[in-house]
């Protein structure tokens, strides 16, 4: 039975909670994906992202996502050893062929090449195909901002949004993540699905019994409704802000898969099992001190001094560093169910 209303953000886990420290969870975690297949490498990675979600209180990118990931590996899916091999297009494009493995190692190895380019160009891209994203997308980004870059991705998933003013499902919830670098602080960040709500979200909701708000998702009829669960079961979700939204996941189905070689979201044919989307990515990074503009960091600190001003109660990513702040001085807030559901994977 549906009781509580999700509200703006995501609730914390239900009670009772345990608190576990950072490092204990990412290493049970990577003993989880390596008993599944993963690598050592790519759990460490995959752990990392998932750890990190969960100590920002992204929680429909955390632990929750576990089984998830397991059930891809198990039935093949993914290849969670596969080795990514990168290539150079142009001065400025890197292009990663993640082998039907995870985004995050092939990423991890553009890295460093993107940052260089960057540098010296002033702009670069990464180009990633064929990889499955099933994390938070801020993790791609911040630690480019914490360089000194800003920093652009996004990433396609599996149709679960209908186009605005149509009826079957053709997008992805499509993340897009941005992340500007200031000075002496933590860099600003936003991150978010090009849904009204994202399906992880959607998900924990009709697992822990909330409804969702109005003007989310419809029903398999096409009608409104606030239960998760019809949603689920052969609904569809709604794009955010009407024509506007959808017109934002149609650009990144352009950007991290026409542009990169991966699947579009509506081209993603899940076998049984599979809930991890075979897709692209695509990041952008940009050196601000080639921009042309004089004092970068002052002109941010000028916009965010007038964000406030003009009465903004916070900036997007102050959430998330708060509850980074939280787990770092007690652990990541876990649910007794969940911590026993991930014990569970490993005992099996
Ligand atoms: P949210 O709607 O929770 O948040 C979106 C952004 O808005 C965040 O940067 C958030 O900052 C900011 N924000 C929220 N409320 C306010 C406010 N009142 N004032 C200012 N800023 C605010 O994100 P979504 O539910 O859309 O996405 C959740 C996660 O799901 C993301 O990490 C995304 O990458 C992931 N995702 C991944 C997909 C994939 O294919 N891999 C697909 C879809 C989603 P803050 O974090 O501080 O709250
Ligand atoms: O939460 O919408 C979502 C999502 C899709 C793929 C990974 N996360």
């Amino acid at each position: 039975m549906i009781s509580r209303v999700a509200s703006e953000m995501t609730p914390p886990p239900l009670e009772p909670l345990v608190h576990v420290p950072l490092q204990d969870l990412v290493g049970l975690l990577e003993r989880i994906l390596v008993r599944y297949g993963a690598s050592p490498a790519v759990a460490a990675q995959i752990a990392r992202n998932c750890a990190a979600a969960e100590a920002d209180g992204t929680r429909s990118h955390g632990v929750f996502r576990i089984p998830g990931y397991v059930s891809s590996l198990k039935c093949g899916w993914v290849d969670g050893c596969a080795e990514p091999v990168m290539d150079d297009s142009a001065a400025g494009v890197i292009v990663v062929d993640a082998r039907n493995g995870f985004a995050q190692p092939a990423l991890a190895l553009a890295a460093s090449h993107l940052a260089e380019r960057a540098r010296t160009n002033g702009i670069a891209m990464a180009c990633i195909r064929d990889s499955h994203h099933f994390g938070a997308l801020w993790v791609d980004v911040e630690p480019f901002a914490s360089q000194g870059f800003i920093a652009l991705s996004c990433v396609n998933s599996i149709a679960r949004m209908v186009p605005h003013g149509g009826q079957q499902p053709v997008f992805g919830t499509n993340p897009m993540a941005f992340a500007v670098p200031r000075t002496d602080q933590l860099p600003l960040v936003f991150d978010q699905s090009s849904s009204a709500i994202a399906n992880g979200d959607l998900k924990l909701a009709a697992r822990e019994g909330r409804s969702v708000g109005a003007g989310l998702g419809v029903d398999r009829d096409g009608r409104p409704t606030t239960d998760p669960a019809a949603i689920i079961d052969g609904g569809a979700l709604l794009p955010f802000g009407a024509h506007k939204g959808s017109s934002i996941a149609l650009m990144i189905e352009v950007l991290a898969a026409g542009l990169t070689g991966g699947q579009f979201s509506f081209e993603v044919d899940l076998p049984p099992g599979a809930e991890t989307p075979r897709t692209g990515q695509m990041v952008i990074l940009i050196d601000p001190a080639k921009g042309g503009g004089k004092f970068f960091g002052r002109r941010i600190e000028t916009l965010i001094e007038a964000l406030r001003g003009g009465g903004a109660t916070r900036l997007p990513g102050e959430k998330r560093y708060e509850q980074r702040r939280q787990t770092q001085l007690n652990g990541a807030p876990l649910s007794r169910a969940e911590l026993a559901s991930l014990n569970e994977l490993l005992s099996n």
